[in-house]
């Protein structure tokens, strides 16, 4: 017989399955902050995390979203989001293209650092929502609301943590 206390997280839809539904989100409220550079790529990303918020519940009064420059600037909004106390759950969305510049490793590296300093800090989960690829055609591959979205994957990561926080 099992004794252990088992907490069950947010419902995942295998490979190739319909997209799991649930009620999880309800009455919770998000932060969307969305970076403007290669804002193409994250609006689409932006539209898989509304697309999931919704099919778990969420209300779409309780999604406020905010842009900032790029990147680099996603762990600083993250941190003052998450401490503000209004959101119980934070997802950075962006998309870092590396191309020929060594630029990319900055940003990318330092995006990524940020967002996870900014949910130990606060205790907030933040989402790290930034595509790092190569080129376009892998950005496009990642972001499509049809296909693998990242962003709907990434508010599906904050929740569940948000889930299994409160239960701790
Ligand atoms: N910001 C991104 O979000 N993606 C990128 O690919 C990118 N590149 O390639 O430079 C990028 N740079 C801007 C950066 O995020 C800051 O906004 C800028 O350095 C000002 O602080």
């Amino acid at each position: 017989m099992t004794r252990y206390r088992l907490i069950e997280g947010v419902p995942q839809a295998a490979a190739g399955a319909e997209r799991a539904r649930s009620d999880s989100a309800r009455s919770l409220s998000v932060a969307l902050l969305c970076a403007r550079f290669n804002e193409f790529i994250v609006n689409e990303m932006l539209e898989g995390a509304l697309d999931a918020w919704l099919r778990h519940g969420g209300d779409e009064s309780r999604a406020t979203v905010a842009r900032v420059p790029g990147a680099f600037e996603l762990p600083l909004a993250a941190k003052t989001f998450a401490q503000s106390g209004k959101y119980d759950l934070v997802v950075a969305l962006g998309c870092v293209i590396r191309g020929d510049t060594p630029h990319f490793d900055y940003v990318a590296g330092e995006a990524a650092r940020g967002i996870a300093q900014a949910a130990y800090d606060t205790g907030v989960p933040v989402a790290f929502g930034v595509l790092t690829v190569e080129n376009v055609e892998q950005a496009r591959e990642r972001s499509s609301i049809s296909r693998l979205n990242k962003g709907g994957e990434a508010l599906e990561s904050a929740l569940e943590m948000a889930l299994l926080l409160k239960q701790a």
